[in-house]
């Protein structure tokens, strides 16, 4: 009896961040460890072995066996209305030409067997990003879907943890945003006082402005609290813009440099070892 209130207690704060995250909006499938996730849109359908499918399959493979581009960033369409796709990939700012391709190759294969009939699709793979739409996509900021990938750790200390998440992920939005037309990418890293580092890496589609990335990954921050707060990790997915973070390094290392945190305002002294803090 005792124990199993006790029990009730401990896993309580587990409890309601479960609740919280499944009452975030959050869409998509994904396979067992979310190396994948996808979500195909209801906006209309194709026929199989119909114009518009001829024209997505080729747009698709295009990407993956393109030599020519080097950033990461795939952004064609293929056709003519009413059977026009517009396409975009994305691969993550630090992979190689041929890391980019494999993920490219792979989701891509995975997104027309998974929604082989919609028009509009999107996955996202951990090292790569892949939509179509018959809709115009170019330029424009799009923040659904959204999926969101909590990782499986708590954090050692959820509010230090925070004091130093926050401006992190800040701070590399804004650095993505300022980014080019053809590359709009951020990652680095801070430590925790007395506790985790911290990486992270944002990231938007390069074709939407300053403004919009900005804005996107500010949307994206937001939803952070809703999706994986307490955790060590997780992930923001949307169409235009993403983030991750995690206390490994989950990035090329030459990608990341050190982000300065500026201390917190003193806090009220730390409840003394051993007390609870329910
Ligand atoms: C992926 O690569 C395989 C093997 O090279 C190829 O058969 C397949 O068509 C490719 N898929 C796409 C969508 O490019
Ligand atoms: C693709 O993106 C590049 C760089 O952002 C841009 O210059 C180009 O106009 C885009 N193409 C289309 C079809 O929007
Ligand atoms: C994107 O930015 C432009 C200004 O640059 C703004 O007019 C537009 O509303 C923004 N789009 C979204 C979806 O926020
Ligand atoms: C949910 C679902 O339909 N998953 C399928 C997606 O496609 C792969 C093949 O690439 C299948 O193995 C999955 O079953």
């Amino acid at each position: 009896m005792g124990s199993s209130r006790s029990l009730l207690i401990f896993i309580f704060p587990f409890l309601l961040n479960l609740i919280s995250s499944t009452t975030a909006q959050d869409d998509g499938i994904c396979t067992n460890t979310a190396y994948y996730c996808w979500k195909c849109s209801d906006t209309g359908m194709y026929t199989p072995g119909d114009m518009y499918q001829e024209n997505l399959n080729s747009l698709l493979s295009s990407f993956s066996t393109n030599t020519e581009i080097s950033s990461g960033f795939y952004n064609f369409s293929k056709g003519r209305d009413p059977n026009k796709v517009n396409a975009i990939a994305l691969c993550r700012g630090d992979l190689s030409q041929d890391t980019c391709h494999t993920c490219l190759n792979r989701s891509t294969d995975i997104l027309l067997q998974n929604c082989s009939r919609q028009r509009e699709a999107i996955i996202w793979a951990e090292p790569c990003m892949v939509r179509y739409s018959n809709n115009l996509i170019f330029r424009i900021e799009k923040e659904d879907p959204v999926k969101c990938v909590p990782s499986p750790n708590p954090a050692k200390n959820s509010q230090q943890f925070e004091l130093v998440l926050n401006p992190l992920l800040s701070s590399l939005s804004e650095k993505a945003a300022s980014g080019d037309s053809i590359r709009k990418f951020a990652a680095g890293h801070a430590t925790v006082p007395g506790g985790e580092t911290i990486y992270a890496l944002v990231q938007c589609t390069p074709d939407i402005n300053q403004q919009n990335c900005s804005n996107c990954l500010k949307e994206a921050v937001l939803d952070v609290p809703g999706c994986c707060g307490g955790m060590q990790g997780g992930r923001i997915l949307k169409p235009s813009c993403n983030l991750r973070y995690e206390v490994s390094l989950f990035f090329e290392s030459t990608a990341s440099s050190p982000v300065n945190i500026p201390p917190p305002v003193p806090a009220a002294p730390a409840p003394k070892e051993g007390m609870a803090q329910f």
